[in-house]
């Protein structure tokens, strides 16, 4: 076979903010890629601007005048001649139309293509795809339902509780559970309003409801010549509202055999699309180790860093090569030691986690052997109300658990950051929760938790 010749990229657009912009831009300088941040005027003072090669302010704090302008990402492309946009994660990172008028401006988009947002983005559609290659799905309706009546046969056959899912949705949007007939028909019409609002589309499938489940991820990647490996999963289930707060690797859940099987099925799936890219697949993991094909992210994800600790891999460099049309080996990547992340968020804990922007007054980064912090933060920093509001995370890794866990509390207690409320004291308490140390968790974990 003739090798494979590619032409990597001489400057990339970074259409996005904050600590992933940083991300990219430092592994585009390791790679001698030249760098453009775009930015609004609220993000004129911050690192992105300052660290990238060029930057051009694309409008007004509004994301949708800014982040999600497309005409205006583009037009900054044009005039800078980038040759490749990384849309990070959130924003434009997993719009079709954006993929495709990159596509068509001849822009490289590093992530999918339009057509593979689209068929993953409809959530029954890829349910459908998962399986098509024999990967296991939540029994439920194949396919849409067509109506109420439809929605009442179906769970008559898969018994209740079941869930009602909007097609278009994902984030907890336009869904419901049911626990009984009775409750069927009120669920049915709020959910499909919910979707048609949120979405623009009410299309609604059926699935039995899975009882305390674990949200655990597998890591994939996949290039055009069809060679696919997964880098091993991570668990995702300490989750609030559909937020993920703290994400490890390997899952305390987690054994050899099952590895295996949810790995093979994750490849499964990125051989049968003809996957490109890097991307997560997600499942819902029962208490019988029965595990169930969720969704897939065709985008990187905030923590990917956890599996970059564990296999020492750069995820950024290997989307920026597999888009270039490098390569991969094929072999699948298994964790060696073990990872931990805390999402540090600019919210008040003991407030129902409210958002908390405003200016960073002090600020000290805790280091040290086993310490990773990926942030855009520093004295003085002013996080804008605009944005989400994770303003760093704080990664540990070591050779076992136990010790990713005690250097967590360690680095918690070094992180200064004064001005804004933030979410190092529920990471804190979360450190020291016997269940949680036990491995002892799923989805439903925090609802029953509560700060002291
Ligand atoms: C489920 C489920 C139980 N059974 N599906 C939540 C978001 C969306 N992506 C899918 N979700 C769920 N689907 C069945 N059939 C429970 C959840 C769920 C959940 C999943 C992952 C992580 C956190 C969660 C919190 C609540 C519910």
């Amino acid at each position: 076979m003739a090798k494979p010749e590619f032409k990597m990229f001489k400057k990339i657009l970074i259409a996005n903010r904050g600590e992933i912009a940083l991300r990219i831009i430092r592994t585009c300088r390791e790679m001698g890629i030249k760098t453009v941040a775009v930015y609004s005027t609220a993000d004129a003072e911050s690192l992105p601007v300052r660290f990238a090669d060029e930057a051009v302010c694309i409008g007004p704090p509004a994301s949708s005048e800014s982040y999600l302008n497309i005409p205006r990402i583009i037009a900054a492309a044009e005039i800078t001649n980038s040759d490749a946009i990384h849309p990070g994660y959130g924003f434009l990172s997993e719009n079709a139309k954006f993929s495709k008028v990159c596509e068509e401006n001849h822009i490289k988009f590093i992530g999918a293509s339009p057509a593979m947002i689209d068929s993953m983005g409809d959530k029954a559609n890829a349910k459908a795809t998962a399986l098509k290659a024999k990967v296991p799905v939540v029994p439920g309706s194949e396919g849409l339902l067509k109506d109420i009546e439809d929605a009442k046969a179906t769970a008559e056959k898969i018994k209740y509780p079941v869930m009602l899912k909007a097609t278009a949705g994902g984030g907890g949007k336009g869904m419901r559970i049911v626990w009984n007939a009775a409750a069927l028909e009120n669920a049915w019409n709020s959910a499909r309003q919910e979707a048609a609002a949120s979405f623009g589309n009410d299309g609604m499938y059926m699935e039995k409801y899975v009882l305390e489940p674990r949200h655990i991820e597998i890591q994939v990647a996949g290039d055009r010549e069809g060679k696919a490996c997964h880098l091993s999963e991570r668990d995702c289930s300490i989750q609030r509202r559909h937020q993920k707060l703290c994400e490890e690797t390997p899952s305390p859940f987690m054994t050899e055999k099952l590895r295996n099987r949810m790995g093979d099925a994750a490849v499964k799936i990125v051989k049968a699309i003809k996957y490109e890219g890097v991307g997560t697949i997600e499942f819902l993991v029962d208490k019988d180790r029965n595990f169930y094909f969720m969704e897939m992210n065709t985008r990187i994800q905030v923590e990917h860093t956890i599996t970059e600790e564990v296999i020492d891999y750069d995820l950024i460099k290997e989307q920026i090569l597999i888009a270039a049309g490098a390569p991969l080996s094929g072999k699948n990547h298994f964790p060696q030691q073990h990872s931990i992340q805390c999402r540090i968020n600019a919210e008040d804990p003991y407030n129902n986690f409210r958002p908390s922007p405003g200016k960073i007054t002090t600020y000290h980064v805790p280091g040290g052997h086993g310490i990773r912090v990926d942030t855009h933060a520093y004295s003085g920093y002013v996080i804008p109300p605009n944005y989400d509001s994770m303003i760093a995370k704080l990664i540990t890794v070591a050779r076992t658990r136990e010790e990713a866990i005690t250097k967590m509390e360690r680095a918690l207690g070094e992180y200064v950051i004064e001005g804004v409320k933030t979410t190092i004291p529920f990471h804190q308490q979360l450190m020291q929760d016997k269940k949680f140390r036990a491995g002892n968790y799923n989805t439903k974990f925090l609802e029953d938790f509560h700060l002291k």
